[in-house]
């Protein structure tokens, strides 16, 4: 059976993620330390170790099945007509940070119309571009591959337009967020399913699905029953058993969609649950 080819970034803020989550849908791989082509022991697949930029090419191009890049990467090489072939397949989750406009903190922001005429400076012109032309502003793009927010500080543009997490970046460049253009967060992308695609989206639904998902148990009288479902959230039909010697008293276990809070466990114990115990789960399987 020919092996899917997956890209991966290989060295940057999202190939941690990237692995950790292969190995969690059981993925075995030697180290990819070094090596473009890394192939799994038990499932037919290599991994390609790419730079992020290129991934969005390699799955278009039909060079890779899939790739994992952020969605930033993923809609710049859209909107500037390189990469035409690709579909989102699913949200990831992490590598999260969107695209901001941001200005020096002097500057007097008066809302978007603030940017006409401005010279601004991105290393995603494309997504700029598109941006400015849906709120009707006519702005210079200064297109720039990195190291943005010096910009405005050596008279190269007015404004910026940058990937922000924290904000302590434009924060140390005196520049202030005004505008976000997107959210952005790493995605799995591909070109068309077949079976062993469809065999690798199951597995990383059920981490996804798995990693905010609890198992809570605890006992309680059968009367607390119904209050005790209308507390935790995402819950669909709870197991009932029997406390061994106490035929008023009940074990409930069930599983819940979100992470469960300290509140929450307040409400359960106030309605009268008692032992309650949360686990994570590690695979869901639907
Ligand atoms: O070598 P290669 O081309 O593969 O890597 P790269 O240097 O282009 O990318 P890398 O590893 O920096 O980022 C990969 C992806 O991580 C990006 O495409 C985003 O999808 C995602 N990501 C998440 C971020 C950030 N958060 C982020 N904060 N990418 C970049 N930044 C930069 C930002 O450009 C700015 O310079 O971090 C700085 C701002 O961070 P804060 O926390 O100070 O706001
Ligand atoms: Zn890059």
């Amino acid at each position: 059976m020919p092996s899917l080819n997956l890209a991966i970034q290989k060295s940057g803020r999202l190939s941690g993620d990237s692995i950790s989550l292969l190995k969690r849908c059981g993925l075995n791989f030697d180290s990819p330390e070094g090596r473009l082509i890394v192939p799994c022991n038990d499932f037919p697949l290599n991994l390609l170790m790419v730079r992020d930029d290129d991934i969005p090419s390699y799955v278009s191009r039909g060079a890779s099945d899939l790739g994992i890049a952020g969605l930033n990467v993923i809609e710049e090489a859209r909107l500037s007509g390189l990469a035409p072939e690709m579909t989102i397949l699913r949200k990831l989750g992490f590598g999260r940070c969107r695209l901001s406009i941001a200005v020096p903190n002097a500057f007097n922001w008066e809302g978007v119309s603030s940017l006409q005429g401005l010279r601004i400076a991105t290393s995603y012109p494309s997504s700029l571009e598109n941006y400015l032309r849906r709120q009707d502003i006519r702005a210079e793009i200064v297109p720039m591959t990195g190291s943005v927010e010096i910009a405005p500080g050596m008279g190269m543009a007015d404004a910026v337009c940058d990937l922000v997490s924290s904000g302590a970046t434009l924060r140390s460049n005196g520049l202030t967020e005004v505008l976000t253009v997107y959210e952005s967060e790493a995605v799995l992308i591909g070109r068309s399913s077949c079976k062993e695609t469809d065999r690798l989206l199951l597995r990383i639904d059920g981490v996804l699905k798995a990693q905010h998902s609890r198992y809570i148990m605890m006992n309680s009288s059968r009367s607390a029953i119904e209050t005790i479902r209308s507390i935790a959230p995402g819950l669909s039909q709870p197991t009932v058993m029997p406390l061994a010697g106490d035929s008023g008293r009940v074990a409930i276990h069930m599983v819940s969609s979100e992470n469960i809070f300290w509140e929450t466990l307040e409400k359960l114990k106030a309605a009268g649950a008692e032992d309650i115990l949360v686990l994570p789960i590690e695979k869901i399987m639907m």
